[in-house]
């Protein structure tokens, strides 16, 4: 809220930061949780801090020393929760930044993920944006850093982008605020379900890989009731993925699942008050 500004003018005000309305601090009655994905330096922070202002929880995950965000704004009504996951190229290794983000997709099971993509080197981040769609249909992509595309000489295709990968995809230029407004109409219509993404799936046309498939689903489910995502674990065990093989023989799974969905619902953050 700029200091010219009456308190109760940020009810209706649509600028500097886009039509979303600061919460308090307390979010533990949000409606929707809303995870913000991405490499590092694709302006995750920016789209943080424009959505949630200052009213923001810092702190670290727990149990690990990578640092933790998040801050709560309201959008049409709604109170959102929006949680910034370490910025990350894959998530498919066992670093522990790729882990909390993995973990947090898969077991949190936010309402939306934002994937907040380079416009300027949109190939490789497509690699992380096509893995989280592997673990969630609810998603968004939040084409950032236009500006620089445009002063480039970049020219992008976000209609046909949204198209091929079956979900809402909006330019932004997160620090001047441009497209803020219609990523958090996006993330209203695929938080409320007015919107159901298709996402682009990878095929799974190898032999036998889908009967192997079911086998692995139906094992885990019954050694860990009301597990999230067990389809895209399996695969992960099928690939001989040493991180989540150690959950499964270590029983973790079932507990992290548990953890996150807490997590994810639990008020505020942990830490100091930014
Ligand atoms: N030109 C331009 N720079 C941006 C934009 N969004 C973020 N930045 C800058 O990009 C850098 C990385 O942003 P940051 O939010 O820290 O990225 P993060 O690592 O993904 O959290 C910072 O210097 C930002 O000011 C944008 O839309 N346009
Ligand atoms: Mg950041």
């Amino acid at each position: 809220m700029s200091s010219s500004c009456p308190p109760s003018a940020c009810e209706s005000c649509a600028a500097p930061r886009g039509p979303a309305q600061r919460l308090g601090l307390d979010v533990s009655k949000s409606d929707h949780v809303v995870a913000l994905a991405g490499n590092p330096n694709t302006g995750k922070s920016t789209v943080f801090n424009r959505l949630t202002g200052l009213r923001q929880h810092t702190g670290n995950w727990p149990g690990k020393t990578i640092a933790r965000a998040e801050g709560g704004f309201a959008y049409a009504g709604k109170r959102y929760k929006l949680v910034d996951l370490p910025g990350t190229y894959s998530l498919r290794s066992a670093s522990p930044d790729e882990t909390v983000a993995r973990e947090f997709i898969l077991f949190g099971r936010p309402d939306v993920t934002v994937i907040v993509a380079d416009a300027n080197c949109l190939e490789r981040n497509l690699n992380l944006v096509l893995q989280i769609l592997q673990i969630t249909d609810r998603a968004v992509l939040c084409l950032n850093l236009m500006d620089e595309a445009r002063a480039n000489g970049l020219e992008i295709d976000a209609r046909r982008l949204a198209r091929e990968l079956g979900i809402p995809v909006v330019p932004c230029s997160a620090r001047s605020g441009e497209g803020i407004p219609q990523l958090l109409a996006e993330v209203q219509a695929v938080a409320s379900g007015a919107f159901q993404p298709s996402p682009y799936k990878l095929k799974l046309a190898v032999p036998g890989l889908r009967e192997a498939l079911a086998r692995v689903t139906t094992a885990l489910r019954a050694r860990f009731p009301g597990l999230a995502n067990e389809e895209w674990i399996a695969l992960r065990l099928l690939e001989g993925d040493a991180a989540v093989g150690g959950l499964v023989t270590a029983g973790t799974l079932g507990r992290l699942t548990e953890d996150h969905a807490a997590l994810a619902r639990a008020a505020g953050g942990e830490g100091r008050v930014a």
